[in-house]
């Protein structure tokens, strides 16, 4: 666990200050719930930009001060230049540099006050103070944190900003991370006169017919390795294209196999342009972590990981996670 000086950030932000907020590529509920919940208390005082890598789902884009969030792949130079005359940046729901991919320079070669708070495993040294705590289902719940430590009042929108970030992460309240504290913050929360139904209903009932599509699909290739008590399901480029995917189409894929009776493992395959990316999860006892990190170049959290496979073609993949698990079976 890494705690932040209290004292210092107050200090430091008792005068006005120009504030980025940034957080990962392709950032999901938490990552934009905790960011904007940030900008809504701090923009008072302050001149705060929300700066992510890339786009993202439509079913994140109707958060409170969503129409300020800068796209950095689609506003470059305005971004650098914001990024350039920052006092202050926070780093949110990631603790690896690379995670911001195309910013990585910009916030590399810059000299800014850095503060993360992000709740993955193991953080890199990119940041002057660190908020961290990886027993903590999502980033949102230390924002929350991270505000009532510094006085700050929260409203109605930055309370949806950080359910929206817990109910994500948590799988709806259902990860095995999930707390008391969790719902004690959900509690306070809806204090604020939130809308809880509406957040769901945003988030859960609003898809693209491309993704049922695309579910169709990937339910049909479902592997079962009986004896690893794993079930692989996957996409190839074709299918994408076939049922003309967008960003956000499968999100979630991963957890559906976990449903089966006697799947404790999931591994999900996508092939993009760049490589294929996974994604796992599990459920008890099985790292996914440890699996991610050593067989296919990624990580995460213990029941929740993605990984990378560049330049090899899906059914070589689906070979070599086979050959992998074999080595894994006495863990699972
Ligand atoms: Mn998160």
């Amino acid at each position: 666990m890494f705690r932040v000086d209290y004292s210092f950030i107050q200090n430091f932000l008792s005068q006005k200050r120009n504030i980025i907020i940034t957080t990962h590529k392709t950032p999901d509920g938490d990552a934009l719930g905790s960011s904007l919940a940030l900008l809504h208390v701090l923009k008072t005082n302050h001149n705060v930009n929300i700066i992510v890598p890339n786009d993202y789902p439509h079913y994140l884009k109707w958060m409170p001060g969503n129409d300020d969030v800068l796209i950095y792949e689609e506003n470059e130079e305005q971004s650098d230049s914001l990024i350039n005359q920052s006092d202050l940046i926070f780093c949110l729901d990631f603790n690896k540099l690379y995670r911001v991919d195309t910013m990585f320079n910009i916030l590399n070669n810059n000299n800014s006050y850095k503060i993360m708070i992000d709740h993955h495993q193991d953080p890199d040294s990119f940041c002057d103070q660190i908020l961290s705590d990886s027993s903590v289902a999502s980033t949102a719940e230390l924002i929350y944190d991270f505000l009532i430590n510094l006085d700050y009042c929260l409203d109605k929108d930055i309370a949806t900003c950080l359910y929206t970030g817990i109910v994500t992460d948590t799988g709806s309240f259902k990860y095995p991370n999930v707390t008391k504290k969790t719902h004690e913050i959900i509690s306070a929360l809806l204090h604020f006169n939130i809308d809880h139904s509406f957040i769901h209903q945003q988030l859960f009932d609003s898809q693209n017919q491309s993704r049922l599509l695309l579910l169709k699909r990937a339910l049909e290739t479902l592997k079962l390795f009986k004896h690893q008590k794993t079930a692989l399901t996957f996409l190839t480029a074709e299918d994408l294209l076939n049922a003309d995917y967008k960003k956000g189409d499968t999100e979630g894929f991963v957890n559906m196999p976990l449903s089966l009776n006697d799947i404790i493992f999931s591994a999900f395959f996508i092939e993009f342009k760049d490589g294929i990316k996974m994604s796992f999860r599990s459920q008890g006892d099985f790292d996914v972590n440890v699996f991610a990190k050593k067989y296919f170049n990624g990580g995460g959290h213990k029941n929740a990981a993605g990984g990378v496979l560049m330049g090899k073609k899906m059914v070589d993949a689906i070979q070599y996670f086979s050959d992998v698990l074999d080595s894994f079976s006495n863990d699972i």
